[in-house]
């Protein structure tokens, strides 16, 4: 149920994914979780819907799609897996990154099979020592003859091992913003290592790794943009990327409260069902409320993202902010209730509380979000 008027094609849209999220994802999210498989023949699948490159133009093998509509998509993959839902959502984001800024060559290279997702993407700012403070980034990308030779580590990188190609942000010239450049690097380039999958709370039907570069050569054709230009690069990405993952603490939050619903219209006690109880009708009803309330703020966002407003990376931080927190605390009170068997794995609620916790931290922390809010405050 969306609360949102949608066109006819959003309509169709939205019942395509969803008919996909029943089908080939909710059926198998709590094994993945348990196994911690990633699956990448899933994925393909997605992309033969044209998942796999929602913002990428057509004539580039992509679904030409907005922002508007890419909210509804993963918001409606997420209510089947959001752990896949938001590998996905990173994907994209990066398929868009290599769309936006890459020269003609580029497109014609990478993107058909990044969409069809024979390729599939990743996305490294974040090191072990710069999170938050992305722009203070130390791996380097030193200049050899007409190539560059990089060096560093970049820390929980989604998808990798499995993904094919990354986009990288390296320094390539002096402190802060403007020595960063965005380079595009294969898993196959001599020099790239992997750490361990990490162990993780949640999320874990989709690899988080390091990614260690160890004096790799890239030849000049690997820059993405021009030189000094890589974190606007990354931040721009960031800002459509944010929405997708607001998006999908919705989609989860969604699941867990229709799961409320039926668990409570079966459950009785005190001589009744526990869906007649008021307080809890009052809790359900305040669950949907936030969620909608939630939902229309992305949608506000992303619709200022399509239009190129200047304030939208302000907007996509409050959406991003707001709507993985309500998610978060609609996902914990569905838990809640279910009592006792919301606690328990096979009912599923548990791993959506763990998959939707990560939301608040990545893609820049909900601190982060608020620091940009409030600079969009005080600078106006
Ligand atoms: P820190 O920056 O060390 O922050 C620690 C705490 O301090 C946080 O609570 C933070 O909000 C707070 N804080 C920091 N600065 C401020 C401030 N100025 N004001 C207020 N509070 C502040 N990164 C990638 O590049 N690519 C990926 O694919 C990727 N995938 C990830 C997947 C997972 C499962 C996880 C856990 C992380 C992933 N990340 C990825 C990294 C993620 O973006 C970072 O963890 C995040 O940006 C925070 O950085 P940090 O962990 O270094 O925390
Ligand atoms: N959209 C467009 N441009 C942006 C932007 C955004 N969201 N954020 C910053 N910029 C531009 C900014 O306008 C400035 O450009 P100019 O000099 O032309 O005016 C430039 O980038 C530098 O910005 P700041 O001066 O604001 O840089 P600062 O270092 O003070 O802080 C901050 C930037 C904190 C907002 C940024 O470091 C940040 O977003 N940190 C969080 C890191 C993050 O989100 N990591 C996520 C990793 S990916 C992940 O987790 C995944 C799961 C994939």
């Amino acid at each position: 149920m969306t609360t949102l008027p949608l066109t006819e094609d959003q309509q169709a849209l939205v019942e395509t994914t969803l008919d996909f999220a029943q089908d080939h994802l909710a059926p198998h999210a709590l094994d993945w979780d348990r196994d911690k498989h990633f699956p990448v023949d899933v994925l393909r699948k997605a992309a033969g819907l044209g998942l796999g490159g929602v913002y990428v133009r057509e004539e580039h093998g992509g679904s030409g799609l907005t922002r508007s509509d890419g909210v509804l998509v993963f918001e409606t993959l997420a209510s089947g897996c959001p752990s896949i839902a938001g590998y996905l959502s990173i994907h994209n984001m990066v398929a868009w990154m290599i769309d936006r800024y890459g020269d003609a060559n580029q497109r014609e290279r990478w993107l058909p099979r990044l969409c069809a997702m024979e390729d599939l993407a990743g996305y490294c700012l974040t090191e072990p020592g710069a999170g938050s403070d992305a722009a203070a980034l130390t791996t380097r990308a030193v200049r050899d003859g007409d190539g560059w030779i990089l060096t560093g580590a970049k820390q929980f990188i989604s998808g990798a091992g499995a993904a094919q190609l990354y986009v990288v942000m390296a320094r390539t010239g002096g402190s802060g913003p403007d020595g960063i450049s965005a380079f595009v690097v294969d898993k196959d380039d001599p020099g790239v290592g992997f750490g361990p999958n990490e162990r993780k709370m949640g999320w874990n039907a989709q690899p988080t790794r390091q990614v260690v570069l160890d004096g790799v050569r890239l030849p000049a054709d690997r820059l993405l943009g021009r030189e000094g230009e890589g974190f606007r690069i990354a931040m721009n990405g960031l800002n459509g990327g944010r929405l997708g993952i607001a998006a999908c603490s919705l989609g989860g939050a969604r699941s867990a409260l229709d799961r409320s619903l039926a668990h409570l219209a079966d459950r009785e006690a005190f001589g009744g069902r526990l869906l007649d109880e008021p307080a809890l009708r009052h809790r359900l009803a305040d669950m949907a409320t936030e969620l909608a309330a939630a939902r229309a703020l992305v949608q506000q966002a992303a619709q200022a993202l399509d239009r190129g407003d200047a304030g939208a990376p302000y907007l996509c931080a409050m959406a991003k902010r707001f709507a993985t927190d309500t998610g978060y605390a609609v996902a914990d009170q569905a838990l809640q209730l279910h009592g006792g068997y919301g606690y328990l794995s096979e009912y599923g609620i548990e791993k959506i509380v763990r998959d939707l916790r990560v939301h608040r931290i990545l893609e820049g922390t909900n601190e982060i979000m608020r620091v940009i809010v409030a600079r969009g405050l005080t600078e106006a």
